[in-house]
């Protein structure tokens, strides 16, 4: 199904239809362009607007403030894992307006035809986004989402535990290899659930391209994880920074860079100057991701959708979203908003040494059946 949305279109229609106009009052911007004044002011919002997203992703006070401003009630839920959002979406009737898939599952779904186009020249908030966000491989245009967050994987452990004193836990080895889990396996070790993620962690570990679509290769990093299996406590990819890494029944995380960041910050001790966990990005490489904004094909308020990705786009919710979550932002705009700390922490925003390590996943085609097949073994046994 093609949608093509015209908010400022829509908005320009109704700004004259209510007597505004180049010279018609607020908002009306000179040469009759609508502004993001307008598209406050003008747009028909729908009473609610049903967000799906990642856990730990947005500090919901932004959704409340949504709400105030607006009058738009905000139905609010969570997902573990782009799979799962999948699995929502393909099963019908799941009423979401805004979904928050990563990179290469925006693919798939473009594939699947789930998603709703949009014309990012109507979101007057695009332009905060910075050049090199914009126009990704997998969206090209911008087609159908816009850029939210984006952030790394690697491996969050316990700060101060003598498993650690050489250093870093900076391998994948720390998941995989045997004599390394039976020090630390007793503590506690959780993996992210998610397996496009844990895969990805076997095939680095492996020295293959995390987007493999070799079934020797993807049988080996089944086997990989299997062996490792045992060693491990929970999978855990939704609630582990609050319920496992926070209250200490872990010692080692795989983890994604924002959640480790918030464990570190929510146990940060202003005597000592340090917090309970640290973040490391593995040697043998990781992942790197953009989740993105998008209106599920299906949506019956995709005009109310677009209004709220605008307002995600401004700069200073934009920078709210950061400073919460710990995860860097594609928003250039907002970056006089972000604190400081969170700007210069090589942990959250990378270093150009640490980002030549990392790796985006991209939709594997077919072989995704020959994923899902490692998966069911991983999960089943
Ligand atoms: C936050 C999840 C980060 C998104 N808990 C990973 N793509």
């Amino acid at each position: 199904m093609k949608k093509v949305i015209g908010l400022v279109i829509l908005i320009g229609l109704l700004a004259v239809a209510c007597g505004g106009g180049p010279a018609g009052g607020p908002g009306a911007a000179e040469g009759g362009e609508p502004t993001a004044a307008v598209a406050e002011g003008e747009v028909q919002l729908a009473p609610e607007l049903s967000v799906y997203n990642w856990a730990d992703y947005i500090d919901e006070q932004i959704l409340a403030d949504y709400t105030e401003r607006y009058g738009v009630e905000i139905i609010y839920d969570t997902f573990a894992s782009n799979e799962d959002l999948l699995t929502k979406l393909q099963a019908g009737a799941s009423g979401y307006d805004i979904i928050i898939p990563s990179d290469y599952m925006v693919a798939q779904m473009i594939e699947l035809g789930l998603l709703a186009e949009i014309d990012v020249a109507t979101l007057p908030n695009f332009a905060n986004i910075g050049a090199e966000f914009k126009d990704p491989p997998y969206d090209p245009g911008n087609a159908h989402c816009t850029p939210y967050q984006w952030g790394m994987t690697g491996i969050g452990y316990r700060n101060g535990n003598p498993a650690f004193a050489d250093g870093p836990p900076n391998s994948w080895a720390y998941l995989f290899e045997p004599s390394l889990l039976e020090q630390t396996a007793p503590e506690g070790i959780n993996v992210l659930n998610d397996q496009r993620e844990l895969m990805a962690a076997a095939l680095f570990f492996l020295g293959h391209s995390p987007n493999s679509t070799d079934r020797a290769e993807l049988e080996a990093a089944r086997d990989l994880i299997l062996q490792a299996k045992p060693y491990w406590k929970t999978f855990n990819s939704e609630d582990y920074y609050s319920t496992l890494m926070e209250s200490d029944e872990i010692i080692l995380s795989h983890a994604w860079s924002g959640d480790a960041a918030q464990a570190f910050w929510s146990t940060y001790d202003d005597a000592t100057g340090e917090g309970n966990w640290l973040f490391t990005v593995p040697v043998e490489g990781a992942v790197r991701y953009q989740d993105n904004v998008c209106i599920p094909a299906n949506s019956q308020r995709i005009e109310t959708a677009l209004h709220f990705m605008n307002y995600l786009m401004e700069a200073e919710v934009a920078a709210a979203i950061t400073n919460f979550t710990f995860y860097p932002s594609p928003n250039e705009a907002a970056k006089e908003f972000i604190n400081p700390d969170i700007l210069n922490n090589p942990g959250i925003f990378p270093p150009p040494e640490v980002a030549a390590k990392l790796q985006w996943l991209t939709d594997v085609g077919d072989a995704i059946f020959i994923y899902d097949e490692m998966w069911t073994a991983i999960k089943g046994q």
